[in-house]
């Protein structure tokens, strides 16, 4: 048949691509290939068990449309696939069936390359990064290491988010604060705090160098804010109070020390140490009450503004240190523990919070800023500039002046220092599961480490990690980097064990070592090694994220077994030109990937400071309904209905017409239709079909100025679309383009062709076989990209009368923005007027533009 059937030619293209001897060679990137490098990255999927959902297709469209865009354009385009395949769906799925993770891993990404490779979507597999893969880990671990020995990755015991139900321990980012208290973001479980060995790496180091390296980004206004408030530098000062009748005094952080002379009570947090000391006896009880119930809260709960004030008076007092007044200490738990010195200075009269507390205990309010225009009394905080009063030495100065006056002052007396603050923490870099990296690690007890060499001491950080583990100190040992990578052991089991600890926690033969003092290469035990020691392995596995910190950097060089990535191929391809992702990774990820890349330049293993130079994130699809998708909304729409339907062309299309790439938009269903209606009528135009219509295409037909008109500012408007991913308005174009198809005869081959390079990038399949049908022995891609012709955008001609001593003669039909002469010219020229000027003298030529020529004669 001749109609229009995605059904039969979409696999036969797809099979065309993914052969290397045919269309693959498009798809193939190697570093010897013509063409300047243009490496374009997606967020690599986790393969879940649900297989792809619309939010990938979106994403991955873009990107394959972008990349063919490219590749046609004739640049060496390096565009990869990978799986960030350990964490705890996975897990959790082996639990219950007892499969292995690898195996279900396995299976899962098989169903997805399928599914991608379904929708028309083409990858270089021989660049596949799959975060489980040893060849793989083994890098991740060695970039541990390299943390490790830096100095940057430490134990601690403090307490940590752990939930009883997925057994194991939560980053405070995983955590969310509910109606009924803090709950596991994922599968809605309580959590509650407990202490357990943590390990954790020291990116609150690199704050700075990640908040300024956010100034060269080519980001979302919104995720540099986010990162930004997220990391939340903080510049002030600490000052510190005597504390009445006591040998202690109370340091608080302050970011507006010009407010000193406003001070009017303090606040400490309830887990703040001197608690204890400085509660008076009459309030012990109501203090020790009000600690107990603060301990169910989350610190986002309690630092939340619109949060009734709660809080008790310790019976204490401080002394403010500028003019002597004796303020009351309050416990309250809209103070944190985990910010700055977990101690406030109050000041009612400037700060929201403050002001709502003040008000309802009753305690003082002064104010000491007032702004130009005066006001009476304060029914808010007033937290403008203005003139500072009530405040001695500072009164009559401004916000600024004051706050470095009484700085310096407060230096000066040594009570008091300026200081920068900021809300990012470590990371909780350790998580209680199976399905993980392990961490290269040996623990020895502490009277062991002296029989170390001083080789395998210098191995490990400067100041060793060391660890409290049953009443014995145990230290850290790194595994020599031959001895990487460290896989996984078989367990009988991958359930946490209930206490808190790994499933590795019971791999008796795994987890327990001997090591050769003098190398610290693991050796075996039975080989009468007296000289050995025995340790055990670390048996926490690291969290999902670190997979993802690197993978961007793997698929440039994913043979090397030298280095994680050559400083030769990173020159050469560069760091993607696009990164396009959801927004849901504005912080985390982006963050964490930022740290590491950081860190590895610093440690000369990279070139480049940044790695992701340019991002975008597409916008949700949400329901019909306009809700978000979710099975138990039963508003899922499955792409894999939309290709049985209409084909992956047509679900392509589609998906990106629904709006701009970065919008949030429903799903349409309806839509679909109109989409489907016009790659049949492409298709009609172009090769007819069985109900008798014919191609109109023609290798003789003369275009009309219109049509070239419309087809230059069709390659104009498509080319700038796709160089900035507005997918939606370059389909609008080419409908344009097509609807002029439908009102003309005939269409010259050269013109027909332009279109299709035009259409290939998003709809790749309809594209290849027109074009192959024209008459083309090679793909589409082969052919280039159209260039368009500025001259040829010129707006309509103009139809003037050509006058003979002001009498009518003839028409001319000529470009609007012609000069004089030449339209002169050639109305003189025309048919109609030549005999009119034999043998006459033409005296006088008026030109009136858009409308007449007049010629006198005589
Ligand atoms: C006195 C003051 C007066 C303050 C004023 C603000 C306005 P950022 O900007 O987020 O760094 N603060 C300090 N440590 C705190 C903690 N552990 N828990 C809760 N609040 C804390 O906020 C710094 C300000 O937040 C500090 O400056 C302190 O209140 C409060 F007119 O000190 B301020």
């Amino acid at each position: 048949g001749n109609t229009y059937n995605p059904a039969e030619i979409e696999p036969r293209w797809q099979q065309y691509w993914s052969d290397p001897e045919n269309g693959g060679r498009f798809f193939k990137a190697t570093e010897n290939k013509e063409g300047e490098p243009y490496y374009i990255l997606d967020m690599f999927p986790y393969p879940s068990g649900a297989g792809l959902h619309l939010g990938h297709i979106e994403n991955y469209t873009a990107t394959d449309t972008l990349k063919r865009f490219k590749i046609a354009q004739g640049h060496n385009v390096l565009h990869p696939m990978g799986w960030d395949a350990f964490g705890l769906p996975t897990e959790q799925y082996a639990i219950k069936t007892g499969e292995k993770p690898e195996k279900v891993t396995a299976e899962n990404v098989a169903t997805y390359k399928r599914q991608l490779a379904r929708a028309g979507f083409v990858y270089d597999w021989s660049r596949e990064v799959n975060t489980t893969d040893p060849g793989y880990f083994r890098w991740t671990q060695w970039i541990f290491l390299k943390l490790f020995k830096a100095g940057l990755a430490y134990v601690d015991a403090k307490p940590v988010w752990y939930c009883p139900e997925l057994g194991t321990v939560l980053a405070n980012e995983e955590v969310l604060n509910t109606s009924q208290g803090p709950r596991s973001e994922r599968g809605n479980f309580p959590v509650e705090r407990r202490p357990l060995r943590q390990w954790v790496l020291r990116i609150t180091e690199y704050a700075d160098k990640l908040l300024d390296g956010l100034d060269d980004l080519d980001w979302p206004d919104s995720t540099k804010r986010l990162q930004a408030n997220w990391i939340g530098k903080s510049t002030g000062a600490e000052v510190t109070f005597e504390v009445d009748g006591h040998e202690d005094s109370l340091t608080v952080f302050t970011t507006r020390p010009d407010t000193l002379f406003g001070a009017t009570y303090m606040v400490v947090a309830p887990e703040h140490p001197l608690v204890e000391k400085i509660t008076s006896d009459e309030q012990r009880e109501a203090v020790t009450a009000y600690i107990e119930k603060a301990k169910s809260k989350s610190d986002l709960e309690r630092a939340e503004l619109s949060k009734e004030k709660s809080g008790e008076p310790t019976g204490a007092f401080a002394i403010n240190p500028v003019n002597g007044k004796r303020i009351p200490i309050w416990v309250a738990d809209y103070v944190l523990i985990t910010y700055g010195t977990g101690a406030i200075m109050a000041v009612p009269a400037h700060d929201e919070r403050d002001f709502e507390f003040a008000k309802k205990f009753g305690l003082e309010i002064t104010q000491v800023i007032f702004p130009e225009d005066g006001t009476d009394e304060l029914h808010e905080a007033y937290t403008g500039d203005g003139k500072l009063g009530n405040s001695d030495i500072l009164d009559g100065l401004n916000v600024a002046d004051a706050k470095v006056k009484i700085t310096a002052k407060l230096e000066s007396e040594n009570r008091g220092k300026e200081a920068v603050n900021y809300k990012l923490r470590d990371w909780l870099f350790s998580r209680q599961r199976y399905w993980g990296e392990p961490f290269p690690i040996v623990w020895i007890k502490e009277a062991d480490y002296a029989k170390l060499s001083d080789a395998v001491k210098a191995t490990g950080p400067t100041e060793p990690v060391r660890c409290e583990m049953e009443g014995e100190t145990w230290v850290a040992v790194p595994l020599p980097e031959e001895q990487l990578p460290l896989e996984l052991p078989e367990v009988e089991s991958y359930a946490p064990s209930g206490d808190g600890q790994s499933p590795l926690a019971n791999a008796g033969e795994w987890l327990q070592v001997a090591l050769n003092p003098e190398t610290g290469e693991i050796v075996s035990r039975e080989e009468g090694n007296d000289s050995a020691i025995n340790g055990l392995r670390e048996t926490n596995t690291m969290p999902q994220w670190a997979g993802s910190c690197w993978y961007y950097l793997r698929y440039l060089d994913p043979n090397n077994t030298s280095a994680p990535i050559s400083h030769e191929i990173e020159q050469y391809w560069g760091m993607p030109k696009w990164y396009v992702g959801g927004a849901e990774h504005a912080v985390l990820h982006l963050l964490y990937a930022r740290f590491w890349h950081r860190f590895l330049y610093d440690q000369g293993v990279l070139t480049t400071k940044e790695p992701f130079t340019k991002l975008f994130h597409q916008g949700i699809i949400l329901g019909e309904d306009g809700e978000k998708m979710s099975k138990s909304r039963g508003n899922v729409a499955s792409p894999d209905d939309v290709i049985d339907n209409y084909g992956s062309d047509a679900l392509r299309m589609f998906i990106m017409f629904l709006g701009p790439l970065e919008a949030m938009k429903p799903w349409n269903p309806q839509g679909i239709e109109g989409i489907a209606r016009f790659l049949k009528k492409l298709w009609r135009e172009f090769a007819g079909d069985d109900n008798g219509a014919e191609s109109k295409v023609a290798s003789d037909a003369e275009d009309s100025a219109e049509t070239i008109k419309i087809l230059h500012q069709t390659i104009k408007k498509v080319t700038e679309d796709y160089e900035a991913l507005s997918f939606n308005t370059a389909i609008s174009q080419m409908m344009i383009c097509i609807n002029h198809l439908g009102k003309i005869e005939k269409v010259s081959r050269q013109s027909a062709e332009a279109f299709l390079q035009l259409l290939a990038p998003l709809a790749p399949h309809i594209a290849e076989e027109l074009w192959s049908r024209l008459g083309n022995n090679d793909s589409i891609l082969a052919s280039g990209w159209p260039k368009f012709d500025a001259s040829k955008l010129v707006e309509d001609t103009v139809k003037l009368m050509v006058q003979i001593n002001g009498k009518l003669r003839g028409e001319l039909e000529i470009g609007k923005d012609t000069p004089k002469d030449e339209v002169l010219a050639t109305a003189k020229a025309l048919d109609k007027i030549l005999p009119h000027l034999d043998g006459k003298n033409i005296v006088k030529e008026i030109y009136v533009p858009g409308r007449i020529v007049n010629l006198v004669v005589k």
